[in-house]
């Protein structure tokens, strides 16, 4: 059993093209209805639309990521029931047009946070990095989010402080337009007056009743899933841990039994995301692999590179700490086991070569994605073969 090899498209406006991923040599493509507003329902009509598109090239849409969850259910108000309903029939709908792996995730107004999309690597080429102090830097003085500084030691404002008032006006303006990057498919960035105010709306759940309201919403959801024999693979928190005072709950190998002991229904499963749960020393990733096992329904393959400080940049996908020998050879033991391919994609890539002159979606160029995919599969090749031929 092979890993089925993807990569993620951000449909018709994205610069790497469908041709581009085809040479890249997949043979599955993971992207999501991205016009959509979050919230309404994806109809067999535009479903059908962007599989054909996909299908014309002799590739297949493998994966959906994501098909995002609406913030009124990640807090049990507002329309969440509508938006809830909604969620199940673009579901079926999915399922109707044989689509059957779901992404998504239940991180709170944001997606991933990095401070720098730019991060000069040795060779040369940019990685994303996540540091610290320029976090901090971003939140308590740019963004000036009340009392952010309950949330902090005085040791780590005093480095985010002098951190600050190194920055020049132009590096100011940069932390803040990473910081304020917009969710992944989109090139809209957030204000500080939206975040602060969607922040707002989160104030009094904890990680508790995010957790609860999470399971509630696969209780809700998980019977369509099962019917229609999908899997649901939640993405992990990136980075895995609370930012900006949001609770973040899907971090840890805990929490992810947590989520399988409350709802053991079938479809209920993971996206091992090796980079997002690596950037915290204590996920043994391989283990990880072993024991969620047959509830891993899609790979994201990266590696991260952290310090002491709590500062990550994301490394080349065989380097870094992720150690994606023994990341890889999990993968192909449960494949083996469980008689199934998973699909698999190299999560980001760095911006390198031609890449460089190019303005792709953060992480999402082709040229560092394609070497990624590469050294992926060369390694996996050698695994496979060592232990089963
Ligand atoms: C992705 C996530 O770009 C990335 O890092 O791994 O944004 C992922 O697509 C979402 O969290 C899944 O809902
Ligand atoms: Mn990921």
């Amino acid at each position: 059993m092979k890993m089925i090899e993807t990569m993620r498209w951000y449909g018709p406006d994205d610069i790497v093209s469908l041709q581009d991923i085809k040479q890249a040599g997949c043979s599955g493509v993971v992207t999501a209805l991205h016009h959509i507003p979050v919230g309404e329902i994806w109809t067999v009509e535009e479903i059908k639309k962007r599989k054909t598109e996909i299908e014309l090239t002799g590739m297949i849409w493998s994966v959906v990521e994501s098909l995002p969850v609406h913030e009124d259910i990640k807090k049990q108000a507002g329309q969440y029931e509508t938006w809830t309903k909604n969620y199940r029939l673009s579901l079926a709908n999915l399922a109707s047009c044989g689509l059957k792996v779901i992404t998504y995730n239940f991180m709170p107004v944001l997606d991933w946070m990095r401070t720098n999309l730019k991060y000069e690597t040795e060779t040369g080429a940019l990685a994303l990095r996540f540091e610290k102090s320029a976090f901090l830097a971003f939140d308590l003085f740019l963004l000036k989010r009340p009392n952010a500084a309950d949330d902090y030691t005085a040791a780590e404002i005093a480095k985010a402080t002098s951190y600050f008032e190194l920055l020049t006006d132009e590096g100011k303006r940069e932390l803040m337009g990473n910081c304020l990057q917009g969710l992944p498919g989109s090139k809209d960035h957030f204000t500080p007056a939206q975040v602060l105010s969607l922040l707002d709306g989160f104030k009094g759940i904890t990680a508790t009743i995010l957790k609860q309201n999470l399971v509630l919403f696969l209780k809700e959801i998980t019977p369509v899933a099962d019917e229609h024999g999908m899997q649901m693979a939640i993405h992990p928190d990136d980075p895995p841990y609370a930012i900006l005072g949001l609770p973040r709950i899907m971090s840890t190998e805990a929490d992810a039994q947590y989520l399988i002991n409350q709802v053991p229904a079938k479809s209920n499963g993971f996206c091992f995301c090796s980079g997002s749960f690596g950037a915290r020393p204590d996920n043994d990733l391989p283990g990880m692999i072993q024991r969620l096992g047959s509830r891993i329904h899609f790979l994201h393959l990266r590696s991260t590179q952290r310090d002491d400080e709590g500062n990550f940049y994301e490394a080349n996908h065989l380097a870094g700490n992720a150690n994606m020998f023994n990341v890889v050879r999990e993968a192909v033991r449960l494949m083996h086991t469980e008689s199934r391919a998973i699909p698999m994609r190299p999560d980001h890539g760095h911006q390198m070569l031609d890449d460089l002159t190019k303005n792709p979606y953060p992480g999402y160029s082709a040229i560092g994605r394609l070497k990624g995919l590469a050294e992926i599969r060369g390694l996996e090749m050698g695994i496979r073969k060592s232990l089963f031929e």
